[in-house]
């Protein structure tokens, strides 16, 4: 005979925690609680700055001048506040990546920063880093490239002994580091100290990991271990730097043995240890600066969609900034990031499943749940989110979802799925995108699962639609602004260097009125974090006479300018015809 037991309750998230919570009992292998605190972080930054900036090159040789790193305005407080406001919550940096330069003044070798013109020698990037992201509570990581095509001894012993004394360095000067992360290229053609020959090594034997993870657990026990180098770390690549995850995403992992693809990017259902899997991607094609990037940053779809296949599939998203020549992110970078912050809040600040009715029905030994949402009217979503207590372990293998309308029962599916119907596993967080209905109830049925599942918040959410002009279209640039559309009514204009304002040009569409804006407040900040009045008002008479409007104010100081649309005459966003700043 089958067990069933039903519950009916008004749905709060807090409740929803301690009625689904029938099991305190862990299932298979769980997270530690460094695994634990790295999953919530969700979202943090790589910065990759070197001198391949200065070189336009992806992967330096190892011989490149230390006198080429001499930014003209190297400011890591603008890369925190950006990558804040990008909703990131840490930063990785390239401490060293493969060319062997140093970002830091390591007392192991002559090929870093203290030999580079910038701050005559003096500089230290990962302590100017490391202090800023303190500042503004971001966590702080290392990026330290096993592969060095600077050093001579790369490939013999000696250089692993090298590596671990830098390693130690970082490990011990700039406070508390949550990641670790070992690139796994490794090998190959290099300068290695003037040899300019190809060198091989095995990455699962030369690096002798074992002794290394001792030391970072030794000094930084907090710090999570990112390894693709030949030993399992606490972390997994998903095998793609494109920035998705397999749908089915099990964070577990055979703790031996060769990891192809698949075992990356899937996960490994019955693996018997705990190894979560990083996406790591960046927010434009390449991982270091190029000009000719300049027009390709990932737009705001991309990003959204970046999102789901990695934060919604049981996966952090671990986000590449890269610092422009000059020592910024770029305006284009920055701009989009925080566009991309924002549309995840508009996104999930709405949670409808507060204003259901929830009834859930478990049957025979548990594993089979069915959870209805009711509405009580008809709702309009198409996002749903589930979360389970991976304290507990991952333990949910199918599931489905059926929305009511119009009295029928209609399956739901995930429109971002590459294979099957992608209602796998949920993990941390799964989020399932569907394209927009009407609904009275959402069914939830959790067919099948290692063990009784113990969910701890559902959602359901109704996104923007992001239509493909929204990224694309919402750029204009001269060689001096960036101007982006943060938001239907909202214009933000970044120079590359401070200004002076005096004065704002306004010229209307001149196709027809929708997008006129009739009301208007100008801003101007040198931070984004405090902004300044210029002007707001009204443009008299501009729908019937839709000619250049001119405002001038006093001379205010800035670099970035936000035009909001108080009032637009009609239509849902901004239109132009042109803008001029003096
Ligand atoms: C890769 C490296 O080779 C790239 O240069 C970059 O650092 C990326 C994050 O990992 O494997």
């Amino acid at each position: 005979m089958k067990r069933l037991v039903v519950i009916t309750m008004m749905l709060c998230a807090a409740m929803m925690a301690t009625a689904q919570v029938e099991t305190s009992v862990s299932y298979g292998p769980v997270p530690s609680e460094n695994q634990l605190r790295w999953q919530d972080m969700e979202m943090y930054a790589f910065i990759h700055y070197s001198l391949n900036t200065y070189t336009d090159q992806e992967w330096g040789f190892g011989n490149e001048a230390p006198q080429l790193f001499n930014p003209s305005d190297l400011d890591c407080r603008q890369w925190v506040r950006v990558c804040k406001q990008a909703g990131m919550r840490g930063i990785i940096f390239t401490a060293k990546h493969h060319c062997g330069f140093c970002m830091w003044p390591s007392a192991y070798t002559e090929y870093s920063v203290k030999n580079a013109p910038w701050k005559n020698g003096k500089g230290d990037v990962v302590r100017e880093l490391a202090d800023a992201c303190r500042e503004e509570g971001l966590r702080f990581a290392v990026y330290l490239s096993p592969w060095d095509r600077n050093h001579s001894e790369y490939g013999r012993p000696a250089y692993v002994e090298y590596f671990r004394n830098q390693l130690r360095e970082l490990l011990t000067n700039y406070g508390d580091i949550f990641e670790v992360w070992f690139d796994g290229a490794n090998g190959g053609d290099g300068w290695y100290g003037g040899a300019n020959e190809t060198r091989r090594i095995d990455a699962k034997t030369y690096y002798q990991w074992e002794e290394t993870f001792r030391m970072i657990r030794e000094l930084q026990p907090k710090a999570v271990i990112w390894n693709d180098g030949g030993n399992r770390g606490d972390l997994r690549w998903v095998g793609t730097e494109a920035g998705y995850v397999g749908e089915t995403n099990w964070s577990l992992m055979p703790s031996k043995g060769d990891t192809p693809f698949h075992m990356l990017h899937f996960g490994v259902e019955n693996g018997d240890v705990w190894c979560p899997g990083e996406t790591n991607t960046s927010i434009r094609p390449g991982w270091f600066y190029h000009d000719t990037e300049n027009e390709h940053v990932k737009s705001l779809s991309k990003l959204m969609d970046t999102y789901y296949k990695s934060v919604g599939r049981n996966s952090t998203l671990l986000l590449n900034f890269p610092i422009a020549p000059n020592g910024r992110i770029h305006p284009n970078d920055s701009l989009r990031g925080i566009a991309f912050a924002k549309m995840i809040d508009q996104v999930f600040k709405n949670n409808l499943v507060e204003k259901a009715t929830i009834t859930r029905n478990s049957v025979g030994d548990g594993k089979t749940v069915t959870t209805i949402l009711d509405f009580t009217q008809p709702t309009i979503f198409n996002r749903f989110l589930a979360e389970e207590d991976i304290a507990l372990g991952q333990r949910v293998k199918k599931f489905t979802l059926e929305a009511l309308v119009d009295g029928r029962w209609l399956p739901l599916k995930d429109e971002l799925v590459e294979h099957g119907d992608g209602l796998t596993t949920i993990g941390h967080r799964r989020i399932i995108c569907f394209p927009t209905i009407t609904a009275t109830k959402l069914r939830f049925i959790i067919t099948d699962a290692k063990a009784q599942p113990v969910i701890k918040k559902l959602g359901v959410y109704l996104a923007p639609e992001l239509t493909a002009d929204i990224p694309d279209s919402g750029e204009k640039k001269s060689s001096a602004l960036h101007l982006f559309f943060s938001s239907p009514r909202q214009i933000l204009i970044d120079w590359d260097s401070e200004q002076t304002f005096t004065g704002f040009r306004y010229l209307p569409p001149q196709d027809g009125s929708d997008g006129t804006v009739t009301h208007y407040t100008l801003w101007t900040s040198s931070d984004w974090v405090h902004w300044t009045k210029l002007a707001s008002g009204e443009f008299s008479n501009i729908v019937n006479n839709p000619t250049w409007q001119t405002i001038r104010f006093p001379a205010t100081k800035g670099h970035i300018i936000k035009f909001d649309a108080d009032r637009l005459h009609s239509g849902e966003r901004i239109g132009y015809g042109d803008m001029e700043f003096f």
